[in-house]
């Protein structure tokens, strides 16, 4: 077999959810609620009023959905921690044990499995009880997520190597305090969208040591969501806005972690446009640019779709006309652009010398279902795993190096303010009776990872 049509051997392979998306039971053991437990109960945020309450009741299936991953042949799997399930405020010394005792199990019968877990200890849900004195705003939760970080490390670590600190700290930055689509749903505070962007990147420095310390010989790293962007014409005002959402979206995060430093000009923009003051940058101390450039020893990527980038301050007529051929959409009406995570590791490895590379979330929305005879034909998802790792295929021969990739995501499950109705999953679930049934994709990427990616022709 041409060992250059495959992946590199030890490859990881696996698939990848979060705690809020699947686990339900959220008052169970103990748990406290989280900022999506309270969100997603918010009339008008969540498309057709879904919430996570059920979701896929993985937190009682999930022997099942163990089995499941154990059939697809995957040898990893990324899963979050409910950060409120091991401290329900938040502000509780010591962790509850229930909560610690439910992932233990899960660790267990992954590794009883050759399942090598990746865990994310934020992907989002975290206690309402920090919310509500401020949450990722506040300096003071950098100190509750080393504390929260440290009690799982410690009982987690003898078995865990994979650690994740974080999960796209530009949704929970931009998305809550920008956009508003995400807790705590505020809208144009960029003030308070980077003193959160701040800290999440501090506290995943902080966080660092304590693991290390708990979980020897780990690999500890930050999942950021990255892509490539381009201008939607050649007009400077295409260029300058393009610029800036390279910014504020990719090199607000890459720059600190990997370059020491802030990107200026990002702060200088929103200067400009009087969106924050110098002193609106106070939240930034010093040596904090220290603790944040901490080395990793791995980043997390998540690549779904490239940006185009249209200015938004003057007139169509105005500007000169798109010049960007647009591939095709998945349902959730995101571009397919697979030379997109070419272009995006290779930019990692030549401008930011990342070292070692997970590709922590690919994947897509489609909405087939069971067919007559039971079975999902969704040979749209398949299309769009086989050209998105055929680029990155590409991109390891090229130099790139990624050593995983999960594919997001093992099942249907809740995705976010659009409820129920995207469905990303390599396995249909039926939100009412909670029955699982892999699709067709499942068992072509059993097939694909079995043969290491080797091309079929
Ligand atoms: C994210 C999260 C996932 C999503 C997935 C599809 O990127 O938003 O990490 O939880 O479900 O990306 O949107």
């Amino acid at each position: 077999m041409p060992e250059n049509k495959m992946f590199p051997r030890d490859f990881k392979w696996g698939t990848a959810t979060s705690s809020y998306q699947i686990e339900g039971a959220p008052t169970a053991g103990g748990k406290g609620p989280s900022v999506w437990d309270t969100f997603s109960h918010i009339e008008g945020k969540i498309n057709n009023g879904d919430t996570g309450d059920t979701a896929c009741d993985h937190y009682h299936l999930w022997r099942d959905d163990i089995g499941l991953l154990k059939k697809l042949g995957v040898n990893a799997y990324r899963f979050s921690i409910s950060w409120p399930r091991i401290f329900p405020t938040g502000k509780e010394n010591e962790p509850n044990q229930i909560g610690l005792d439910f992932y233990s199990r899960l660790v267990d019968t992954l590794l009883e499995n050759q399942i090598t877990p990746f865990i994310t200890l934020n992907h989002w849900d975290i206690p309402q009880g920090l919310e509500d004195i401020g949450g990722w705003t506040e300096r003071d939760i950098v100190h509750d997520f080393v504390k929260y970080s440290y009690h799982v490390s410690k009982h987690l670590g003898d078995r865990v190597r994979n650690w994740i600190t974080h999960n796209e700290p530009w949704c929970i930055s931009y998305l809550g305090y920008i956009e508003g689509h995400k807790p705590p749903g505020l809208i144009n505070k960029w003030s308070k969208s980077l003193a959160t962007a701040h800290h999440l990147l501090l506290s995943h420095g902080m966080a660092i040591p304590e693991i290390r310390n708990n979980s020897k010989q780990s690999e500890i790293g930050i999942t950021l969501n990255l892509n490539t962007a381009i201008p939607a014409s050649g007009s400077t005002y295409d260029e300058d806005a393009c610029r800036f959402f390279d910014g504020q979206f990719n090199r607000l995060y890459l720059n600190p972690l990997y370059n020491n430093e802030y990107p200026d000009d990002v702060f200088e923009y929103l200067k400009t446009k009087s969106l924050i003051s110098e002193s609106d940058l106070n939240f930034i101390k010093q040596g904090d640019l220290n603790i944040i450039s901490t080395k990793t020893d791995f980043l997390g990527v998540n690549y779904y779709s490239r940006a185009v980038i249209r200015n938004e301050e003057i007139d169509e007529k105005n500007n000169l006309p798109r010049n960007v051929d647009m591939g095709p959409k998945t349902d959730f009406g995101w571009e397919i652009y697979p030379p997109g995570i070419y272009d995006l590791l290779m930019r990692l490895k030549n401008e930011y010398k990342v070292q070692n590379i997970y590709i922590t979330e690919n994947g897509c929305s489609y909405g087939d279902g069971p067919n007559s005879e039971g079975k999902i034909n969704d040979k749209r998802r398949i299309e769009y795993y086989l050209s998105h790792l055929t680029e990155l295929k590409r991109a390891i021969e090229d130099g790139a190096p990624c050593n995983g990739y999960f594919a997001w995501s093992l099942m249907d499950n809740f995705e976010w303010a659009q409820g129920f109705s995207q469905r990303f999953g390599l396995i249909w679930v039926d939100f009412e009776t909670l029955e699982r049934i892999p699709k067709d994709s499942y068992y072509w990427y059993k097939k694909y990872i079995s043969a290491n990616g080797l091309d079929e022709d």
